[in-house]
């Protein structure tokens, strides 16, 4: 049985894999990576044998401070479904670039919690509901979905998530995922699941389905959209929400938590925005 990790696959490319998109500036010293169009994604790319120790190093520094802060995101979480439900201000994972901001919620309904997760999404020009959501799938590496691509449209048969975050995930029987998340097929299979009894699958053809909700703002309520996701054009401050029904009895998605970036990629992140504070303050 295959076990999918986009991260595993990533590492495996390294600095060169498809996923990492990065706006490198120079500086006197050796090259630091900032964070491209992926968002919270970034990496140390280093050259040469100074280089690669350097990322050694940081590799060990960022294995020690998940250690010691790993429990941060179990934490916020928690906060969050103690307040209430999240609102567009409460989003830590952003995928895209843009000055349009959008949020995108997927509920599973399956009894493993947070049920309920929501990312947000960036655009400029015009973008649609699937857009958003292969741009978030492809951007969190715990995200996945299964596709199809018919000439009426596009359905969503599958989504799943890495809920346990142990950097493993996968669904039996195997549709194809690519390095970045999404399997494309025209073969949904309700019985499909996730290989790890702790991850998030639902997928749907014949006994359930993936509703579709819009709404235009966070205190709209949610309406059933009357369109696909590859027809509705996003508007700035709009949701979309996705909810598992099974038996093909819909429901709005219930209160999302905000989903966290993987804890590495958090400190790379903050090691990153700690240097690169560093070097304009030195400038
Ligand atoms: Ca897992």
């Amino acid at each position: 049985m295959r076990i999918y990790s986009k991260s595993a696959f990533l590492r495996s490319f390294g600095c060169g894999g498809r996923r990492f998109r990065f706006t490198v500036r120079r500086f006197s010293g050796p090259r630091l990576a900032r964070p491209g169009l992926v968002g919270l994604q970034t990496c140390i790319c280093l050259p040469g044998a100074v280089g690669r120790f350097m990322e050694t190093e940081a590799k060990l520094m960022i294995k020690e401070a998940i250690k010691r802060l790993g429990w941060i995101p179990a934490v916020a979480v928690g906060l969050v479904q103690e307040l209430g439900a999240a609102g567009s201000d409460d989003v830590q994972f952003w995928a895209g670039h843009g000055t349009n901001r959008a949020v995108l919620v997927i509920d599973w309904a399956d009894g493993l919690g947070p049920e309920s997760l929501l990312w947000g999404y960036r655009w400029n020009g015009t973008a649609t509901g699937l857009d958003m959501l292969l741009t978030v799938v492809r951007a969190d590496s715990r995200l996945y979905c299964h596709l199809g691509q018919y000439g009426w449209g596009t359905a969503v048969f599958g989504l799943g998530y890495d809920l346990d975050g142990d950097d493993s995930f996968g669904v039996n029987p195997a549709p194809g995922f690519d390095a970045e998340g999404v399997a494309w097929s025209l073969s949904p299979n309700d019985s499909r699941v996730a290989v790890d009894a702790d991850d998030h699958w639902r997928e749907g053809w014949n006994t359930g389905y993936w509703a579709y909700y819009v709404r235009a703002d966070e205190n709209s309520p949610w309406t059933s959209s009357m369109v696909g996701a590859a027809d509705r054009v996003l508007t700035a401050g709009s949701w979309d929400g996705w909810r598992f029904a099974s038996g093909f009895v819909a429901s709005p998605p219930g209160s999302a938590v905000p989903a966290v970036p993987e804890p590495t990629a958090l400190v790379l992140l903050l090691l990153g925005g700690s240097w690169w504070s560093y070097r304009r303050l030195r400038s």
